[in-house]
Order: structure tokens, then C-alpha cells, then sequence
């Protein structure tokens, strides 16, 4: 086994350092998209932040980021919706929507197709995220920003996710001159390397322990993307069935699934909390095997967790996000190995995805 996801998911705090260095020098390009306007200096209706698959996941969470940073009210689509359902995507003035499209190939078809169609039918500024220097979508946007040090030889993506999103952040933090913020995301890749020395064997532990059929991910505001990516994470390299829900949501439903058989992973928010803890009060009466992965345990949690990870890291709930993922990311690569699977060769699948 070449084992290049394992190296790319232990690799991410080294690549989040190339992020902010490169992020650091781009006060240039944050003063072509001041806060609330367009570069030809429409007030913005809406930031849109599309991709497909993993840089879809990506966008949902950077949407909520965005909007809670910029305060400029932002979405996330996929990239067929753009030219699928323009209408209800770009409703109003479109010259007043501000898109990024986000592929770590820069070659996926939807999102090539995306960005010709917004230039096509509406003629407004596109921004590019990718890790691909050379890439067709370089081509296409008006703007782009490129993080070759964390482009992938997996087919999963895992420290392009992280270091996108990072990168996203970044941004906000920039165009909203919120100098906290981005003081919080300098700490990430220190924090980062120690989680992982700290925590890396547990995703291990845990699929070994006892079999697990159904995995479920929870996560509310900008953890909701956290929770699909995780989801996304185990189904692609292990072919376990996984479900990605609102913590909140599970309870309507979903719960009626639950057996000893399931792992659900609770990703916790600060502004949540409360309210997700009798979530996963619940969950575990019902007889369900919980992993929670919170700032910091409290009686309850350690009391109805199988497993806890505490990042301890002292950062607000929207700076600290991509220190959740190098455990959920670990969690399919260890859940494929103990099926005897190789994760840099999932089914089905292929790095980049053309229709
Ligand atoms: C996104 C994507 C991934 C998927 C697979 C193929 O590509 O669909 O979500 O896991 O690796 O690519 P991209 O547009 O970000 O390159």
C-alpha cells in the first residue's frame, strides 16, 4: 500500500502554515473585494461559494463562516445548481452575487461549466480556489488562489479540505479587517500538530474495538459541512453506509436507526452546547456508541462518551474548525484498513470527476 492519504492527513498543520504565509502576503487582493461590495463596486446581494463533492462540503461550511465574519450573507451550492437552477441561485440583481468556485483539481466538470455560465449569462467577477496550479478553472476565473502545498495524490481529499477551507477563513478575516479572528488562525497549525500526535491512534482503536455497521456525523452552523465531509470521508474509503445530520435533526427521525452497531460522532459547538448534549444523552441511552469531539469535556460528556477528543485549543468556534477533522479523516482511513481495504484506492472513484 502507498499509503499517500495517510501522509496527506498527517501532513495538514505543515500545509495550514503555507496557507497563512501565502494569506499573509495577499492585502492586495482583499482591498479588490472590501467588505460588502463587488469589485465594480455593487453592494453585495450574497456571496455564493460553490464546488462538488468534498469542495461542496467545503463551501457549506465557509457560507456560515463567511457570513458570520463579512456579515455579507452567504450560501453554498453545488456546482450543477448554477447552471441547473440559475434562477432561484442568482435571483435578483446577479451582478450583485459574488461567486467562488472551489475544486482542489480546478478540473471537475460542473464547476468549469459554472464558472462559463456565470461569465456567460450574468458577466460578473468569478474567484477561484484550487490546489492545482495549471488547471483549466485558473483559466476561467478572474481571480484565483492556488494552494499547490496541499494538492493531493489521493483520490480522497483530506488536507485540501482543511487548507481550502483555512484559506476561506483567511479571507474573511481580511475582508472584514477582523484582526481577532485571524490572530486565532495563526495558532491553528501549532494546535493542529499536537492533536494529531495526541490523538492519531484512537480512530484506530475505535474501529477495532467492536464492529461498527453505520456510521452517523452531527454538527450544527458551520460544523453541519464538517459533519458531511466526515461522512463523505468513511463511505468513500471504507464503503460503510454513513449519514451526516443537524445534531438537532437526528432526533426527528434518523434516531429510530440507532443500534450498538452504530458509531455517532458529535462534532460540539460552543454556541450549541447545550443543547447537543442532551442530543447526545439521548443518542446513548438509546443504546448508540458516541464519539465526541468537543473544545472541551464536561461531566456529561465523559459520561456518556465511549471516546472523547479534546482540543483544548482556546479558539472560537469559527477559527477552530479544521482542528475536528484530522480525527474524522482517520476514522475512514483506519475504518477501511480494518475492512482490508486500500484507502488510496476507494471503488468507483477518481480524483478528478468528468462528465
Ligand atoms: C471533488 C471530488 C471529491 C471526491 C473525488 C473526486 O473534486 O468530487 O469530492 O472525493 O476525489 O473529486 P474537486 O472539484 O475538488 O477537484
Amino acid at each position: 500500500m502507498a499509503n499517500h492519504t495517510l501522509q496527506e492527513i498527517l501532513s495538514q498543520p505543515a500545509a495550514w502554515e503555507t496557507v497563512i504565509t501565502m494569506m499573509e502576503n495577499e492585502t492586495g487582493d482583499s482591498k479588490k473585494y472590501p467588505n460588502g461590495y463587488t469589485t465594480d463596486g455593487h453592494q453585495t446581494a450574497q456571496a455564493i461559494f460553490i464546488g462538488c463533492g468534498t469542495s461542496f462540503y467545503l463551501a457549506q461550511s465557509a457560507a456560515s463562516i463567511y457570513s458570520k465574519i463579512t456579515d455579507v450573507p452567504s450560501r453554498a451550492a453545488p456546482a450543477s445548481e448554477v447552471f441547473l437552477f440559475p434562477d432561484s441561485l442568482f435571483a435578483g440583481e446577479p451582478e450583485r452575487y459574488q461567486p467562488f468556485l472551489i475544486s482542489r483539481s480546478g478540473e471537475t466538470t460542473e464547476v468549469l461549466w459554472a464558472a462559463k455560465y456565470i461569465h456567460e449569462h450574468y458577466g460578473i467577477y468569478v474567484n477561484g480556489i484550487t490546489c492545482r496550479p495549471g488547471s483549466e478553472l485558473l483559466g476561467l476565473a478572474d481571480h484565483s488562489f492556488i494552494i499547490p502545498a496541499a494538492d493531493e495524490k489521493s483520490v480522497v481529499m483530506t488536507r485540501s479540505f482543511s487548507s481550502m477551507l483555512l484559506l476561506i477563513q483567511y479571507l474573511a478575516s481580511l475582508n472584514s479587517e477582523d484582526r481577532e479572528f485571524r490572530g486565532e488562525l495563526h495558532k491553528l497549525p501549532e494546535i493542529g500538530s499536537s492533536l494529531i500526535k495526541k490523538y492519531k491512534d484512537l480512530p484506530d482503536a475505535i474501529v477495532n474495538e467492536k464492529e461498527i455497521l453505520h456510521y452517523v456525523y452531527l454538527g450544527q452552523g458551520p460544523f453541519y459541512g464538517l459533519a458531511n465531509e466526515s461522512m463523505l470521508k468513511v463511505k468513500e474509503m471504507s464503503l460503510s453506509s454513513s449519514q451526516a445530520y443537524h445534531t438537532l435533526e437526528f432526533r426527528h427521525g434518523p434516531k429510530s436507526m440507532i443500534n450498538e452497531n452504530m458509531l455517532v460522532t458529535f462534532l460540539f459547538s460552543e454556541m450549541g452546547f447545550e443543547s447537543e448534549i442532551n442530543v447526545l444523552k439521548e443518542v446513548k441511552k438509546l443504546g448508540a456508541r458516541t464519539l465526541s469531539i468537543c473544545e472541551e469535556a464536561d461531566s456529561v460528556i465523559t459520561e456518556y462518551s465511549d471516546y472523547v477528543v479534546e482540543l483544548n485549543s482556546g479558539l472560537s468556534d469559527y477559527a477552530r474548525l479544521i482542528l475536528y477533522m484530522p480525527v474524522t479523516q482517520l476514522l475512514g482511513f483506519n475504518a477501511a484498513t480494518a475492512k482490508k481495504m486500500d484507502p488510496d484506492a476507494p471503488a468507483n472513484l477518481s480524483q478528478v470527476v468528468t462528465l
